[in-house]
C-alpha cells in the first residue's frame, strides 16, 4: 500500500490519530502538501459519500471520517501558506450557504486559495447572506465564493447575489459558487460570475476573475 492509500484508508475507517500520522510522515519523506488532496483526502471522502449513499455508513461514521481528514487536513494548512502569502492576489469571502454544514470542500478551497496569495475571510458554515454584505464591506474583498453540498441549500447561492444587488455593491465583487452539487449551468443561471469544479479550478477562477475589471 502506499502512503496515499494507507491515508485513504484511515480517513475512511475514522482513525484520526493514524490520519496524522501517515500525514506527518509524507511530509517527511518529501510529498509536497498540496498532493495530499487529490491523492488522498478527496477520494477517500467520496468513498466516504458512496459508502453513506448506499446505507453502509451512517452519520456518526460520516463524521468520524469527516474528523480523521480534518487531522490531516489541519497539519497541511499551515505548510500550505507558502512564500506567495507575503503579496496578496487579492481578498476572498468565502464561506458554506445557509443551511449547510458542510466545510471539508470549502476548507480545501480557502486553503488552496490562501497557498495561491489569496487573503481569505472564511464565514464558516451555515452562513447568511446579509454575514456575506458585512464582510464584503469590511474586508472590501474582490471576490465571494461560496459552496452549497446539497440540492436543497443550492438555491442560497442565488440569495447571496440578490442580496449583494439589493445592498448595491454586486458590481464592487465578483462571485463564485463551487460544491459537489453546482454545475457551470447553474452558476450562470443564478448571475454568478464563475465556477470551480474543484479547488484547482476554484484557484484559476478566482485569479481569472481579479484580473477581469
Ligand atoms: Co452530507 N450529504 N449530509 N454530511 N455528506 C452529502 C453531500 C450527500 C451527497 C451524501 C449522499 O447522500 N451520498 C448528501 C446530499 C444529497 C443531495 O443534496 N443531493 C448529504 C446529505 C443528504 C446530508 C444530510 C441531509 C444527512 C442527514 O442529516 N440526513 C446532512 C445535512 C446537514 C446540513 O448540512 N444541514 C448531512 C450531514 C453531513 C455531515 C455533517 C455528517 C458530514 C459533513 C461534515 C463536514 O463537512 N464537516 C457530511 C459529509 C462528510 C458528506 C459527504 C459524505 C462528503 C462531503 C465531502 O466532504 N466531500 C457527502 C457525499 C459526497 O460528496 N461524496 C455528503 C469531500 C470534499 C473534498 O468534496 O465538498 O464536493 P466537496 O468539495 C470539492 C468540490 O466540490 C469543490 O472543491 C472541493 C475540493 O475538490 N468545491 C468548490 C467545493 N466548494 C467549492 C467552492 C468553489 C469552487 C469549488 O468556489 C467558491
Amino acid at each position: 500500500m502506499t502512503i496515499f492509500e494507507e491515508l485513504q484508508q484511515a480517513i475512511i475507517d475514522g482513525k484520526s490519530p493514524r490520519a496524522k500520522e501517515l500525514t506527518e510522515k509524507g511530509l517527511g519523506e518529501g510529498i509536497k502538501p498540496s498532493e495530499f488532496f487529490p491523492k488522498a483526502v478527496i477520494p477517500a471522502m467520496n468513498e466516504v459519500g458512496r459508502r453513506m449513499r448506499e446505507c453502509e455508513f451512517f452519520i456518526p461514521e460520516v463524521l468520524i471520517a469527516a474528523r480523521a481528514a480534518r487531522a490531516s487536513t489541519d497539519i497541511l494548512r499551515p505548510l500550505l501558506v507558502g512564500d506567495e502569502s507575503v503579496r496578496s492576489a487579492g481578498t476572498v469571502v468565502c464561506g458554506t450557504v445557509k443551511g449547510d454544514l458542510h466545510d471539508i470542500g470549502k476548507n480545501i478551497v480557502a486553503m488552496m486559495l490562501e497557498s495561491a496569495g489569496f487573503q481569505i475571510v472564511d464565514l464558516g458554515v451555515d452562513v447568511a447572506p446579509e454575514k456575506v454584505i458585512e464582510a464584503v464591506r469590511q474586508h472590501q474583498a474582490n471576490v465571494v465564493a461560496m459552496s452549497a453540498l446539497l440540492t436543497t441549500t443550492m438555491v442560497n447561492m442565488k440569495a447571496v447575489v440578490e442580496a449583494l444587488s439589493a445592498a448595491g455593491i454586486r458590481d464592487q465583487v465578483k462571485v463564485m459558487v463551487g460544491g459537489a452539487p453546482v454545475t457551470e449551468a447553474w452558476a450562470r443561471s443564478i448571475g454568478a460570475d464563475g465556477y470551480g469544479k474543484d479547488a484547482s479550478a476554484a484557484v484559476e477562477m478566482a485569479r481569472s476573475l481579479v484580473a477581469t475589471p
